[in-house]
């Protein structure tokens, strides 16, 4: 009876405040819903009475981030956030994605349907659900969609306010754990990841050629609203200067500048100041992603991704464990947008393990847990390292036993305070680059000596518009392209033409777009065989404006 006066002050709700207002209908992707601000109210409503569902079925706290990331200001989205800060399960997608679409008449039956298919009994639960934002302008009436979904069921919302999509995850975490993880707060995040920070550099801010400044490209988003706070926290043991910070609003968020633009386009941002060999970083819109690049003497661009990004710490973690003498298995999680160069270094250089899944943090964090240590990225610059729960006990036990040398204590030490410095919960721009910043200190590297582990293959990323990008679909984590009929052939006989060349088509879970990719052994080659494809792409899969231009 309960219920069902709370799901038609749900519904009663819905229809005067939040009614559905678009047709078509939505898809949780690759990392939740996303399109224009102007069509997502009724979506956020009903994301917040999912989220509270969601709550009392895992009795246990979990979040909702408002925020489009790396897409342009006139979008936004939103993410659930499960209780141990990883992204919502699977499952739970699909059940996102009947609830946005329903017929307002149809929203009641269908939580309805839910709660009985989950034997959801606690319904007067206040479950407590975090909620954050990023700066758009369109995010403060989103959140309050999110928030009146949430009161409507009879859950708790804590607005956390502006926070970058990291920060929430690891406020989900933190109270689930009772603390454990750290305080669930701005000020417990940045305490807890500078302290250790500042314990593994110890009182030398500099060492060999590394040096203690880094030009920080903000994206004109919560990154940079955030390492303001950082800044100072950190004092002279990390000087960041800082760019594109933009106020909200400025309509400059993302554009020409943060880590999707630079890793796309292969460019240095705008509003970075161009200074040769100074070591440079990009976030993105909710500061998620990272990437590091440089310009040489001669004023060329270089790039290091989240493949360089993985490399560096999976051989950082290897060296330590092997000081540590404490027997802990390491691997490495990619995508298939990871440059050939950096699987044949991992694989045969560095000899740790690596394994291929779909894009997107779910999958890569899942397989990542396989591991004692698993070190995941996408090339884009979004990934982090987990470690399992038994392996940091050992390493605290080990640690504290009388037993060790003291190098092997020394080493211990060291890689439990690096753990205190990652956000295990999803990755992390601003934990990723202090992790990075630690280990170039360490090794006493300028960005020109991390580079020279590998070269990159040239590689190519390219977007064409279709009609319906659901047209596209793959297998063998999107290596290969299934629909299409005959699609996957044309990208074979187009790969054959050239040396060392690979390429695939995915759709974007993210943007209505599908996503080609190519490499090759020259740069030519490289965009030639990219533009290729994307042609064959547009003709076979509905492709639609202007066809892509193939060079000649
Ligand atoms: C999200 C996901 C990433 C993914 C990216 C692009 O990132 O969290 O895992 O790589 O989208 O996805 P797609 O190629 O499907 O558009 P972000 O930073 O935008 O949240």
């Amino acid at each position: 009876m309960a219920n069902n006066n709370r799901l038609r002050t749900v519904y009663a709700f819905a229809r005067e405040m939040y009614p559905k207002t678009v047709k078509t209908d939505i898809q949780y992707g690759t990392a939740g819903f996303r399109t224009r601000a102007t069509d997502l109210a009724y979506v956020m409503y009903r994301m917040g009475l999912l989220a509270v569902l969601r709550a009392r079925y895992k009795k246990a706290v979990v979040g909702v981030m408002i925020t489009a990331s790396h897409n342009p200001e006139p979008d936004n989205g939103v993410k659930l956030v499960d209780p141990h800060g990883e992204m919502l399960e699977q499952s739970w997608e699909k059940l996102a994605t009947r609830i946005a679409n329903v017929a307002d008449s149809k929203l009641q039956d269908a939580l309805n349907d839910i709660i009985k298919e989950y034997n959801i009994e606690n319904m007067n639960d206040r479950a407590e659900i975090v909620v954050g934002k990023d700066t758009r302008p369109s995010s403060p009436s989103l959140s309050k969609a999110v928030t009146d979904g949430i009161l409507a069921m009879g859950g708790k919302p804590i607005d956390y306010g502006i926070v970058t999509t990291p920060q929430l995850h690891y406020f989900v975490m933190c109270k689930n754990t009772n603390r454990a993880y750290g305080q669930p707060t701005e000020e417990g995040y940045y305490r807890k990841l500078i302290n250790a920070f500042k314990k593994v550099r110890g009182d030398s801010f500099t060492n060999g050629n590394y040096t203690n400044r880094v030009m920080y490209d903000g994206a004109n988003g919560v990154g940079a609203k955030k390492v303001k706070y950082l800044k100072e926290a950190l004092g002279g043991s990390l000087i960041v200067d800082m760019y594109n910070d933009e106020i909200i609003g400025s309509g400059k968020l993302n554009y020409l500048c943060g880590a999707d633009f630079v890793k796309s386009h292969q460019s240095f941002p705008t509003g970075v100041p161009k200074e040769a060999n100074a070591r440079c970083c990009s976030v993105d819109g909710d500061a998620d992603r990272l990437v590091y690049y440089y310009l040489d003497d001669n004023g060329k661009f270089h790039l290091l991704d989240g493949d360089r990004i993985a490399t560096l710490i999976a051989a950082y973690l290897k060296e330590i464990l092997l000081k540590t003498g404490i027997d802990l298995n390491l691997g490495l999680v990619q995508t298939a947008y990871a440059n050939g160069a950096s699987t044949e270094y991992i694989t045969k250089e560095l000899k740790v393990p690596v394994a291929c899944v779909s894009t997107g943090v779910k999958h890569l964090h899942h397989k990542a847990q396989e591991f004692d240590i698993g070190v995941y990225f996408e090339a884009n610059g979004h990934g982090t390292v987990v470690f399992r729960p038994e392996a940091k006990t050992r390493l605290r036990e080990a640690f504290q036993a009388n037993n060790l040398s003291p190098d092997q204590k020394e080493a211990t030490e060291r890689l439990l305070n690096v753990i205190d410095i990652i956000n295990e919960t999803v990755g992390d721009a601003i934990s990723d680059m202090l992790l990075v910043e630690t280990i170039l200190h360490s090794k006493g590297w300028d960005v020109r000596e991390w580079e020279a582990a590998y070269t990159d293959y040239p590689n190519r990323l390219m977007k064409v518009v279709v009609t319906d990008r659901n047209v596209i679909t793959t297998a063998d984590a999107e290596r290969t392209c299934v629909t299409p009929e005959g699609l996957q052939n044309e990208i074979d006989g187009l790969v054959a033409k050239y040396r060392s060349a690979r390429a695939f088509v995915r759709p974007s879970g993210t943007e209505n777009i599908v996503r080609v990719y190519a490499e090759a052994a020259t740069r030519e080659e490289t965009d030639k065989l990219a533009a290729e494809v994307a042609r064959k792409v547009y003709d076979m899969a509905g492709g639609c404006g202007a066809p892509p231009e193939v060079p000649q």
